[in-house]
């Protein structure tokens, strides 16, 4: 058997930010991933991921969020690929919208520079929406989007160039503690580290079992829509990010960047399933009729659609990540539960993972993120 000083599981967006990490830091590093790499069967794919800053989930995630940015722009110089593009993102919803109240609550809290827009002052400098005149938007710049399988592939490059070992198509068996390391038995072999860390999407309903989080898996389609002669409505100079809580239904966008068109997809709102074994890879009708509603009546005149993609979502009980070592055993790191809006988090997520893997401890503060938050009974 082989020895390492880290064995990361999952070559995804968290396994590779944090795989790269290690070796930039001279750790001998071995990333094990089932599929091919930069593959479209889990959470990675798809062309694009928002990226950010006045974030409506928590405002805790901001301070990550810059470093994020930070990282990514840092990708950048390191591999000369374009990874992120810059583009306003708009938030909007109906008076009360919880995600909008979150976003203003991140503005606050981090004195961020963001606009607030009436639904009318939406569709006026976003011509292409047809939102309800009392729906409310905050608009910020500090957003934009980064090209997701290409950020993938930076970090395993850039990873591989510093000495990392990456084996893919190797499903993993099994982990176990052993002494004060950890043996990883795949389909090939065997393996030994000091350190593990678990970055394996929607396989950790599998492989973290036993961490006591209660992880659920959502089956997503992304579609692209065709934007015909009405193409200048959708560039990224004309149409935004956008996140539109629309009761029962949120549902996001980015501006046309390519021959596919409008990139729409709903945020949530599928079924949930216990484990990636029930997803079904296929694109159905029932996944285009569900979105195009929505489409109708806030983006009117959008056209066929050009592409679909299934992709998932790996959701926690109240939807923030898990980023912690494990319960039981101090040398496994785990990552799991992004709740289908982590991606953009990957670059600074995988310096978390590294300095937990290396010293146990992070100057990132990552309280929100325990895993035994579910255990414990709710704080007054
Ligand atoms: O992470 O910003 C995000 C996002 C929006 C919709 C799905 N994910």
């Amino acid at each position: 058997s082989q020895s390492f000083d880290v064995i990361v599981l999952g070559a995804g967006g968290m396994g590779s930010a944090a795989c790269f990490e290690l070796a930039r830091r001279g750790l001998k590093v071995l990333e094990l991933e089932q599929f091919a790499l930069v593959h479209d069967r889990g959470s990675s794919h798809g062309h694009t991921r928002i990226i950010r800053t006045a974030y409506a989930e928590h405002p805790a995630y901001v301070p990550l969020a810059r470093r994020a940015f930070e990282r990514w722009y840092e990708l950048e110089q390191l591999t000369g690929r374009h990874l992120l593009t810059e583009c306003e993102c708009l938030n909007a919803g109906p008076p009360g919208s919880e995600h909008v109240e979150g976003v203003r609550a991140s503005v606050r809290t981090h004195n961020l520079a963001a606009e607030e827009l009436s639904g009318t002052e939406i569709n006026r400098r976003y011509p292409a929406f047809r939102f309800p005149a009392e729906y409310r938007g905050v608009v910020e710049r500090a957003a934009g989007f980064l090209y997701v399988e290409e950020c993938v592939r930076a970090h395993l490059d850039m990873a591989v160039e510093r000495g990392a070992h990456i084996r893919a198509e190797e499903p993993v068996r099994a982990w176990n503690v052993i002494g004060s390391g950890i043996e990883v038995t795949t389909d090939r072999g065997t393996y030994h580290a000091a350190k593990l860390i678990v970055t394996a999407g929607a396989w950790a309903t599998k492989l973290l079992a036993d961490i006591g989080v209660p992880l659920r898996v959502m089956r997503q389609t992304l579609l692209w829509f065709d934007i015909g002669s009405r193409g200048h409505l959708f560039r990224r100079d004309t149409f935004p990010l956008f996140i539109a809580d629309v009761p029962g239904a949120p549902f996001y966008g980015l501006p046309a960047i390519d021959p596919n068109g409008l990139k729409v997809a709903r945020h949530y709102g599928a079924p949930e399933l216990p484990n990636p074994d029930g997803v079904d890879w296929n694109l159905a009708d029932a996944d285009v009729l569900a979105l195009r509603p929505l489409i109708d009546e806030f983006l009117p005149g959008l056209g066929a659609l050009r592409k679909g993609q299934v992709c998932m979502y790996t959701v926690t009980p109240d939807r923030h990540f898990v980023i912690d070592t494990h319960p039981g055993s101090p040398q496994v790191v785990v990552a799991c539960g992004f709740s289908g809006h982590g991606f953009k988090f990957a670059s600074a997520v995988g310096e978390v993972l590294a300095d937990l893997a290396q010293t146990g401890a992070t100057k990132h503060d990552i309280t929100l993120f325990r895993a035994g938050r579910f255990a414990e009974p709710a704080r007054q």
